[in-house]
């Protein structure tokens, strides 16, 4: 089965110790960028994945598409523009020691004069999924309208659309912005991923059902809604089912890349035809995994190490109990 998705890749810059950048001598270099890597997770649940993207003609779009290429995403569609590949850092543990800042370097990057016409229509040709998220139309005007596009060319060929809010405080700093950015993604998704923090950003003065609630009506075509919330576990709705997954708990050591392999791994799920708690518990595992290690697509699980992982916990829950 072949899935299709629009967004940036970039250059991450982790440091090797926590605190602020300006003390900070060593960084680890990766790969990162929200949809690029629920296609690294797709890939390698075995789905045949095209991913549409910018990089500059420099060294860091160079180790991207190499990096792509060796993880069997398909880069076929990948324009290379006359701009520097973007690039962000990581401040990890400071001023809050249990949070991660992310500083972006990406304003005026190759992927930010993605346009419309970027596109070849071609590439939706026999796929059966597109995805994207709430970071691509937030980068630029022709970011977004390049979002609208493919949503135009995912609904003539008749594929499904996904989308995840994937609210960025530092591209859409209100909820006012964030809704009139995202609102016609999220109104023509037939798969809508959120989290439970950009729901309290979108809906503020409203209790979590109250703010599911605002979401559906908002999401007209979804058949599908998804809530991840961390440590929480996870939930979906679909009619008049909701069903609730609780998380596995880990030692997070980055929780950067964890939502991504949740999303990548729920769509998996459900495009092999797993049922909605099956899904959830294969997500959950997934996000899991990448969040007990650094980086965002390194510890993205194949189903192998799914089943490991989940009968793992199930083995240490029978310990417990005896
Ligand atoms: O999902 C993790 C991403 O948020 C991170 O890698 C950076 O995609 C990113 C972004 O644009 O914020």
């Amino acid at each position: 089965m072949n899935v299709v998705s629009l967004g940036e890749i970039l250059i991450q810059l982790n440091p090797i110790n926590k605190g602020p950048l300006r003390h900070v001598n060593l960084f680890e270099r990766h790969i990162a960028g929200s949809e690029g890597t629920v296609m690294i997770g797709m890939s390698r649940l075995g789905f045949s994945t095209e991913f549409l993207t910018a990089v500059g003609d420099d060294e860091f779009g160079k180790c991207i598409i190499a990096t792509l290429n060796s993880e069997k995403v398909g880069t076929n569609f990948v324009r290379i523009k006359p701009y520097p590949t973007g690039v962000y850092f990581l401040q990890r543990g400071y001023p809050i020691p249990e949070k991660t800042d992310v500083l972006y370097y990406r304003k005026g990057s190759a992927f930010s004069v993605f346009s419309p016409e970027d596109i070849d229509p071609e590439c939706f040709k026999d796929a059966v999924l597109f995805h994207t998220s709430g970071i691509t139309p937030a980068l630029s005007d022709s970011c977004r309208l390049a979002t609208l596009r493919a949503f135009e060319l995912a609904k003539e060929y008749g594929i499904k659309i996904s989308f995840d809010t994937n609210i960025r405080r530092k591209l859409l700093p209100t909820a006012e912005t964030a809704m009139k950015i995202l609102d016609d993604f999220i109104r023509d998704a037939q798969i809508l991923i959120t989290g439970q923090g950009d729901l309290e950003f979108l809906f503020p003065e409203q209790k979590l059902e109250a703010q599911i609630g605002r979401l559906m009506d908002l999401a007209s075509n979804a058949e599908l809604i998804v809530v991840k919330m961390g440590k929480e576990g996870s939930m979906a709705y679909k009619g008049k089912d909701k069903i609730y997954v609780p998380a596995y708990k880990v030692e997070t050591v980055d929780e950067l890349g964890a939502g991504d392999a949740f999303d990548a791994t729920f769509l998996s799920s459900i495009l092999l035809g797993k049922s909605l708690e099956e899904s959830l518990v294969y997500a959950n595992a997934a996000g899991a995994i990448v969040a007990s290690s650094i980086g965002d697509f390194e510890a993205s699980p194949s189903w192998k190490d799914l089943e490991l992982f989940i009968s793992f916990q199930k083995e240490g829950e029978r310990r417990l109990i005896r």
